[in-house]
């Protein structure tokens, strides 16, 4: 289990970076844990950099990839019935822009076959996925997977068995690889010459905007803009042509590439520029202010939540996502704070919370008891879960939202 201190950017590799947030040391948020193996629980630190060269946004501790994606990998996509519905209407979207029948769509990342379930009636598909139970739960599905992570030697191997692929997508993963310039060459190699890669991760705007600071993990190496992404497909002789805004997981963009090919760029590339330059994200100074905005948030919580124990009111979390365990351990919650997190993916409950070592046990057990507060720790889906959860509401719980402020309901 080890990390290293990069002193590159990832992207245009100039070491002008300047820190603009640190939340200490964390454990990899996906590594649910248990009383066997609490002590030998590692924590790595957790800071944020800004380059001034091309702009991006990143970590430069960087875990190993084998200890965040390891085999035991607690993250099912479709256990957020949200998301499923997310990845359905995206796969309509590609269909309707891009794909002919027995076209090959890749899935780099593909987790349990979220996206690629939406397609197999119209296209080839084949998922890519390093969590070898995670992989299995796609294959259940019907999903052809290659566990493993993606590499030129992959693409290689894919080109020679299935031939090119017109579309590859990386949803919430081309942000989390430390090798971006392997995965782009990887894509290139398996792209046909018209084919285009999509990929969607959480957006730097939406982060600072709303002080979605918990989206802050070792996972995430790149908190994407569209200005670098633009400057590292272009050293490829790629360009970017479309860029959509979605609403996930607290706002995210979904960023269309291609080989340079001479035809018009859609009116979003330009306009997503304009927006960030406007946002300020293009310079160090938008980012100056944000490590006292995200300290608020933590005072105004830990005196929220002690004080609600100090009354003697029960005080449990809801969701135990990867963003929930930068709350929890960059807040100092442990379980004399939380009593349990319900959360409804089976291969988290009975286990403990990363760091802050708090249960994780199944929703049903809101059938029976009624907590004072409950603090949403899955907030991107507060409308879904507020509305699920009314009966639970009316019988007395008020739910916590921590972001973009910290409000009761
Ligand atoms: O990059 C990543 C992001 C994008 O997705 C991955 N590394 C991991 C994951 O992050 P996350 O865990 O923050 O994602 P979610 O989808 O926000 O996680 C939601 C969690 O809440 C899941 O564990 C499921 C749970 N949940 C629940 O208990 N009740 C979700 C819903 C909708 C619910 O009603």
């Amino acid at each position: 289990m080890s990390f290293v201190h990069k002193t590159q950017c990832r992207i245009c590799k100039g070491e002008d970076l300047v820190r603009f947030l640190s939340l200490g040391e964390h454990p990899p948020v996906d590594n649910f844990t248990d009383k066997a193996h609490i002590e030998n629980e590692k924590r790595y630190p957790l800071d944020v950099y800004f380059c001034r060269q091309c702009n991006l946004v990143q970590l430069l501790d960087v875990v190993t990839q084998e200890e965040l994606f390891h085999q035991n990998y607690a993250y099912f996509s479709s256990a957020s019935a949200p998301l499923v519905e997310h990845f359905k209407s995206y796969a309509e979207d590609l269909k309707k822009d891009f794909l002919q029948k027995n076209d090959l769509v890749v899935d780099i990342g593909s987790n349990d076959g979220i996206l690629l379930q939406f397609l197999t009636g119209t296209c080839r598909v084949l998922g890519i996925e390093p969590s070898a139970n995670v992989a299995e739960a796609a294959r259940k599905k019907g999903i052809e997977t290659i566990d493993g992570f993606f590499t030129v030697e992959m693409a290689k191997n894919i080109v020679a068995k299935y031939g090119k692929a017109k579309v590859v997508t990386a949803n919430n993963v081309f942000a989390h690889i430390d090798d971006i310039d392997e995965i782009v060459s990887a894509v290139q190699t398996l792209l046909t010459d018209d084919g285009v890669f999509v990929s969607e991760s959480h957006y730097l705007l939406d982060l600072i905007s709303k002080r979605e600071f918990d989206t802050v993990y070792h996972e995430h190496l790149c908190y994407y803009s569209v200005k670098p992404l633009m400057y590292l497909f272009e050293r490829f002789g790629m360009e970017v042509f479309d860029v959509r805004r979605v609403d996930v997981h607290g706002g995210s963009i979904r960023v269309y590439a291609r080989k340079k090919s001479g035809k018009p760029h859609n009116p979003s590339v330009a306009m997503m520029l304009q927006l960030e330059e406007e946002a300020g994200l293009h310079g160090p100074l938008r980012f100056s202010g944000f490590q006292k905005e995200v300290d608020a948030i933590r005072g105004e919580l830990v005196s929220l939540v002690r004080g609600f124990s100090k009354e003697g009111k029960t005080v449990t979390a809801y969701g135990a996502p990867a963003k929930g365990n930068t709350l929890l351990n960059f807040c100092g919650f442990t379980a004399a704070d939380l009593k349990y997190v319900t959360d409804t993916t089976p291969q988290k409950i009975g286990l403990l919370t990363p760091g802050s070592h708090i249960p994780v046990v199944s929703p049903l057990i809101l059938t029976t008891e009624t907590p004072d507060y409950i603090l949403l720790l899955a907030w991107n889906y507060r409308e879904f879960i507020l509305k699920k959860e009314e009966a639970l509401r009316e019988r007395g719980a008020k739910f916590i939202i921590p972001i973009p402020e910290v409000e009761i309901v």
